[in-house]
């Protein structure tokens, strides 16, 4: 039988496990990203494990997210990652590189290696023909010290693009088509692979803009094929070396197969406030705008921004319409200074960001009260941008710029010719904005450096057999990690910092819900279906921890926030029949039996008067040793002493 390329980059790197689809794996970690955002948890649990080195391939801390610098936390956050991965072997991505997926991309991806990063758009990677997941910190830090990372060996998905892309469609109309077609919840277990002819006229950045939003469809991952594109990109980047090629088998067998007709497709927006509420610009022309934003790790590539540039270019942002650029790397804005395209820019009235996450994390640049803002980014969560009434509608950088242009949602086709984009033989290469480890011999004299905002990380303890429970919050289905734990600029100063950031845990859905579980012994929550999608934040199970949650019971959670939650030692339970969700309500105070024993039976009952619930909790035998322990590191630190 014939492999799938990730079925092919899976083998290769298998270390536990069998590759039977629904099944545990642990795959051996090539090469490990993080963002300044998660990173100083990461490296504190690094830290943590006592090791003097990594032990990967490549490891790299990027700075990107918090790059707001309004107090010395952020700048503390920078130093503290920069003089760890000095120390332990990892190289630093200056504030002002880029950001991480982007960066990742152009200098280090490599086609067939295995990849996680502490940020859920890691499967950028896919892009280049890498196997590349989103990974709470903690999974990351024991991939860094040289641990597997375990997953559900995935279902596969394969998407065939037909046809060849029309004037003012592009990659982004790719990545909302598939969520119109599959919904956030559509990829959930399940690896998206892309092919058919119309992949081999995408670039790797187009392709890289694909995979960046598959979590969006809640895909364990996504890839492309590396092929001839691939080459030519790696070339450009003076990376050929490590080009390998790498397809599909023929005859590989996938569990579903969608077809995307890109002669046929049209310009899409994904309204207000899901990545999957997609309509047609043309539904939605005339809607008025207040501002644009262009960038984010999804649409910040050298190709976009000359696009963008070239559509501006000797044009004037409409009156009343705000418009940021901010691209994705330092490698990028060079370019569009070297080509004349950022005059361009300019000269049309944009807003130049630095190259990072900025808006999309709503670091800066939040809307008015009540405002539109068309953003070419990959999430429209509620909230999100800073601005907690704003709507935010997710678009391609054309739909942007005829947006920005126009002053009202408006179909790029009218925009009249496409502007030539030829792609760079060769791209400015300058890695000085990555600073590389010391030695391992200088490292042992590198002092750490820990200022007042590096606190410390919360740990769980066991569960007991029977707890005495009460429901601190009953929430629908679709919640976010921005509900659980939102970010923005006033907020994400605090990652290192748990007691601080507990204030804001849940606040836009119940302002009263830290003090509440705080004052709560044996805290639950109640959760719809996907609890938990969006980011891969860890601080959205370290943080109800700190607050004494032990247990969430939902109808089904999103992947990457039911392993934080097994880390950090809450218990994530499913409702046997979806319908006792309603028996249930915020205040009631049910009994928790049979945890321990079901823990291994797979069964655990939530009773409340006459109604005894059926919890079922299908977790792998590493899965329960790590709650039977109250959470991996004291799993981690238990495994340590027995030797
Ligand atoms: C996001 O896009 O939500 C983030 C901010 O990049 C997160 C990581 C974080 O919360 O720090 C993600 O995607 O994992
Ligand atoms: Fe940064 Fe936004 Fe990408 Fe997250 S989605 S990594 S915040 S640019």
């Amino acid at each position: 039988m014939g492999l799938t390329i990730a079925e092919k980059i899976i083998k290769n790197h298998l270390v536990a496990g069998e590759m039977v689809r629904g099944t545990e794996i642990g795959l051996r970690i090539d090469q490990t990203l993080t963002q300044d955002a998660t990173g100083t948890m990461a490296y504190l649990e690094f830290e943590a494990m006592g090791l003097d080195r990594v032990q990967t391939e490549l490891s790299v801390a990027y700075i990107d997210h918090n790059t707001l610098q309004c107090g010395f936390e952020n700048a503390d956050d920078h130093e503290y990652i920069r003089s760890v991965a000095e120390k332990y072997g990892i190289r630093f991505s200056r504030p002002g590189n880029g950001i991480c997926h982007q960066v990742h991309l152009e200098r280090f991806g490599i086609p067939g290696k295995t990849l996680i990063g502490s940020d859920s758009h890691t499967p950028t990677g896919g892009g280049l023909g890498m196997l590349s997941f989103g990974a709470g910190g903690l999974d990351v830090a024991v991939a860094m010290g040289g641990g597997a990372y375990y997953i559900t060996m995935p279902k596969m998905y394969r998407i065939n693009l037909k046809g060849c892309l029309t004037d003012f469609v592009s990659a982004k109309d790719i990545a909302l088509e598939a969520l119109r077609l599959l919904t956030v919840k559509g990829g959930v277990g399940a690896i998206v692979e892309w092919g058919g002819e119309g992949v081999q006229k995408l670039s790797v950045q187009e392709r890289a803009t694909i995979t960046n939003m598959g979590a969006e469809l809640g895909a364990t991952t996504s890839i492309f094929p590396s092929d001839e594109m691939t080459r030519k990109f790696m070339a450009a980047q003076g990376r050929e070396a490590d080009y390998v090629p790498l397809l599909a088998d023929e005859d590989a067998v996938y569990d579903k197969i969608l077809e995307i007709d890109l002669d046929t497709l049209r310009p899409l927006v994904a309204c207000p406030h899901m990545p999957d509420r997609v309509k047609t610009a043309k539904e939605l022309e005339g809607i008025k705008v207040d501002q644009v934003c262009i960038g984010s790790c999804t649409n910040s590539s050298l190709p976009d921004m000359l696009k963008v540039a070239a559509l501006l270019k000797g044009k004037t942002v409409a009156p009343g319409v705000s418009l940021s650029i901010s691209p994705g790397s330092r490698q990028v804005l060079s370019m569009l200074v070297e080509t004349g395209a950022l005059n361009d820019m300019i000269g049309a009235g944009a807003r130049i960001l630095e190259c990072a996450c900025g808006p999309c994390i709503g670091m800066g640049f939040s809307p008015r009260s009540g405002g539109v803002s068309l953003r070419t980014f990959n999430r429209n969560f509620e909230g999100r941008s800073g601005t907690a009434d704003a709507k935010v509608y997710l678009v391609s950088p054309e739909t942007a710029v005829a947006a920005a242009l126009t002053g009202v949602i408006t179909d790029p086709r009218v925009l009249g010719s496409v502007p030539s984009i030829t792609l760079p033989e060769t791209y400015s290469i300058d890695d000085s904005g990555v600073l590389l480890p010391a030695s391992l011999e200088d490292a042992k004299n590198i002092e750490v450096v820990r200022g007042p905002n590096i606190g410390k990380c919360p740990i769980g303890s066991a569960p007991e057999d029977v707890m005495q429970t009460e429901v601190v919050l009953k929430v629908e289905d679709d919640i976010t990690t921005d509900h659980i734990m939102p970010a923005g600029a006033k907020i994400l100063p605090f990652r290192s910092n748990i007691p601080y950031l507990s204030r804001f845990c849940f606040a836009a859905v119940d302002p009263m819900f830290a003090e509440h579980a705080k004052a709560t012994e044996n805290g639950i929550i109640i959760g719809g279906a996907n609890y938990g999608q969006g980011s891969s934040r860890e601080h959205a199970a370290l943080v109800p921890l700190y607050l004494g949650i032990r247990a969430v019971v939902a109808k089904s959670f999103s992947r990457i926030h039911m392993a934080n939650l097994i880390n950090a030692g809450i218990l994530p339970l499913i409702f046997k029949n979806e319908a006792d969700y309603d028996l249930i309500a915020k205040g009631d105070r049910p009994i928790l039996s049979n945890v321990r024993e079901g823990l291994i039976g797979g069964e655990m009952y939530l009773t409340l008067g006459e109604n005894k619930i059926s919890l079922v909790c299908r977790f792998t035998k590493r899965q329960r040793d790590i709650l039977l322990a109250g959470g991996l590191l004291p799993y981690t630190k238990n495994q340590k002493e027995k030797g």
